[in-house]
This record gives structure tokens, C-alpha cells and sequence, in this order.
């Protein structure tokens, strides 16, 4: 596969090909820890894909083959949160801007896959928990630590796992933060596949190239029923959101935008009335 970059970005690059954006935390001397910066330009690359209509599928990954993310920075953490360059930092007031990007991926109407090689841990595992599919090497492992670096995610990273794995392995996980090898991870369900570490790029683009030959808009609906019954009102929003799209695609909607244009009583008779 011929990827082609884009952008230019310190801490991540982009890359497409056939319709698949390839987006890489590109900070392997750090485990690829993001940092501010590193989710700023990780959700200008998620909407670029979101807004790129040849794009499809979307591969979130790590540089190298040691991590795919470690979480945040430990080492730019401050009092309340990670602290970038940018003047909010120099007033010392840090982010937790992660947030952001999990409930973007959630919000994508595209499928998100986490290629994960080596570590998925702390904020970095939530963030392939928040991705719709994982295809693991079969060096990954896995595993949350904020018990033990003073940190926690009680969003997506509690019960968006717990709907993953279970209630009780979810809190294996956070109360004793162990590390997971990628075949105890499948064996919880935690991931989709397990491949040798020289086939996790060919096998992830297999599984993207299977759901680029599908519908589109029953991808981005399914994605959207899954996500709304965990989301509550914001994903019901979203698919709510969604409805309107495919309304407004039809006849009998394009009726009523007709008849306001041209100054007439909408003509609805012709519609039927559905059972
Ligand atoms: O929980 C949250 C949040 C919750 C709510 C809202 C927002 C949140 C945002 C973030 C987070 C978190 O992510 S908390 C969890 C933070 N992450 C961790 O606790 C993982 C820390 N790292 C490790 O446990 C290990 O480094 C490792 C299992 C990933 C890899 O171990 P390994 O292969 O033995 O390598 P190691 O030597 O430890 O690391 C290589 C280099 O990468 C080291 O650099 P050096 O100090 O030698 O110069 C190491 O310090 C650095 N590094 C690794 N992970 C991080 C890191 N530097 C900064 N931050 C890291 N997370």
C-alpha cells in the first residue's frame, strides 16, 4: 500500500492510501506519551479524515514498534493536568485534552481502527478502547496505570472497558493495573485479531479494504446505534443528527424545501404514510 503524507505536524503524521488515513503518534523516544500538542494535531488529522470524502477508514497508530501510545506525558504533567507551550501553559494551567479526542473518534461517522504494537497503556490504552475495532501484534500489551502514577478515567476508560470486557475484568484492570499480553487481550474480547508483529499493517489494511466494500451509510448508522445506547443523550443526538441527514435525502423532505422556495403550500398527499 502506497501511503501518501500530508500536513505537516511535530508529534503525529497523516497519511492516505485507497481510501484509508493512516494517522501515527510519532513520539517513540516517549513511548509515543502525548502531550497537548500531540492531541491538538491528532484532532486536526481526525477531522481532515472526517471531512476527506474519500476517505473511509481510519487507522489510529503508534511510530515504531515498542508502543502504539503510553498515556500522557508524565513528564510535562503538572499540578492539574499536562501542560503544553501555548499561553495557557504559561499562565500554568494544563489540559486533559484527551477527553476531546476520545468523543471525537466516538463522534466520527467513519470506523476507527487501533493498530496496536507494543504498548497500549494509561491514556493510551483508553484511546484504542475508544476506537471501534483492535488488531493487535503480537508484542502489544495492555493496561491501565492511574492507580499507580496518581490518575484515573472514569469516562470511556472505566465503563466504555467495562462494556468491553466485563465489569469484573474491567476492575482487575484499573484496581490492580497489570499488564495484559495480546492473547489474554482477545480472550476478554478486548481486541478483534492477533497478528506476528511483520503482519499487523497487512492484516489491519485487509480488515479496513473488507469495510471499504460495504455501505457507507449502514457503516456510519451501525456505528452510530452501537455508540448511542452507551452515549445516552449525546449519542442519541448524534443518531438523531444522523436521521435528519437521510430525511433530508429524500423526496418528501426535499417537498417542503421546494414549497417554501417557490411560495406554495407543500404537496405531502403523494407520500405515503408508512406502517
Ligand atoms: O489517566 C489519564 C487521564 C485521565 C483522565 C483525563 C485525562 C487523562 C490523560 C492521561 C492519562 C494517563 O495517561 S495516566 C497514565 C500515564 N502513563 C503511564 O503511566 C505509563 C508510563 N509508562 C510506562 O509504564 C512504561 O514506560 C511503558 C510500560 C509504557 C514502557 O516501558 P519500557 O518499554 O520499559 O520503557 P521505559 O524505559 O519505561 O520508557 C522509555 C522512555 O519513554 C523512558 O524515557 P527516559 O526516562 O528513559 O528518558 C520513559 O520515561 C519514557 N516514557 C514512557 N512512557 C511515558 C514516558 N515519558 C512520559 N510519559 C509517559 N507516559
Amino acid at each position: 500500500i502506497d501511503w501518501q503524507p500530508s500536513g505537516s505536524y511535530t508529534d503525529i503524521t497523516y497519511e492516505t492510501a485507497e481510501g484509508i488515513a493512516k494517522i501515527t503518534i510519532n513520539r517513540p523516544e516517549r513511548r509515543n506519551a502525548f502531550r497537548p500538542q500531540t492531541l491538538f494535531e491528532l484532532q486536526e488529522a481526525f477531522n481532515l479524515a472526517r471531512d476527506d470524502s474519500n476517505v473511509g477508514v481510519i487507522i489510529l497508530t503508534g511510530a515504531g514498534e515498542q508502543a502504539f501510545c503510553s498515556g500522557g506525558d508524565q513528564k510535562i504533567r503538572g499540578d492539574d493536568g499536562y501542560m503544553g507551550d501555548d499561553e495557557v501553559a504559561q499562565r500554568g494551567i494544563g489540559r486533559l485534552n484527551v477527553l476531546d479526542l476520545q468523543v471525537q473518534i466516538r463522534r466520527l461517522p467513519k470506523p476507527v481502527i487501533a493498530m496496536v504494537a507494543g504498548y497500549a497503556i494509561g491514556g493510551g490504552h483508553v484511546l484504542h478502547v475508544c476506537c471501534d475495532l483492535t488488531i493487535a501484534a503480537d508484542n502489544a500489551r495492555f493496561g491501565q496505570t492511574g492507580p499507580k502514577v496518581g490518575s484515573f478515567d472514569g469516562g470511556y476508560g472505566s465503563w466504555l472497558l467495562a462494556q468491553t470486557v466485563g465489569l469484573k475484568k474491567a476492575r482487575e484492570i484499573w484496581y490492580l493495573c497489570r499488564q495484559y499480553s495480546a492473547e489474554e487481550a482477545e480472550r476478554m474480547g478486548l481486541v478483534n485479531a492477533v497478528v506476528p508483529l511483520e503482519r499487523l499493517e497487512e492484516e489491519t489494511v485487509t480488515w479496513a479494504r473488507e469495510m471499504l466494500e460495504k455501505s457507507p451509510l449502514a457503516l456510519r448508522m451501525v456505528k452510530g446505534a452501537i455508540n448511542a445506547v452507551s452515549d445516552g443523550a449525546a449519542g442519541m443526538q448524534q443518531f438523531a443528527g444522523d436521521a435528519t441527514m437521510l430525511y433530508y435525502m429524500s423526496e418528501e423532505a426535499q417537498e417542503g424545501r421546494d414549497a417554501f422556495k417557490e411560495k406554495r403550500a407543500p404537496a405531502f398527499d403523494r407520500f405515503p404514510r408508512r406502517p
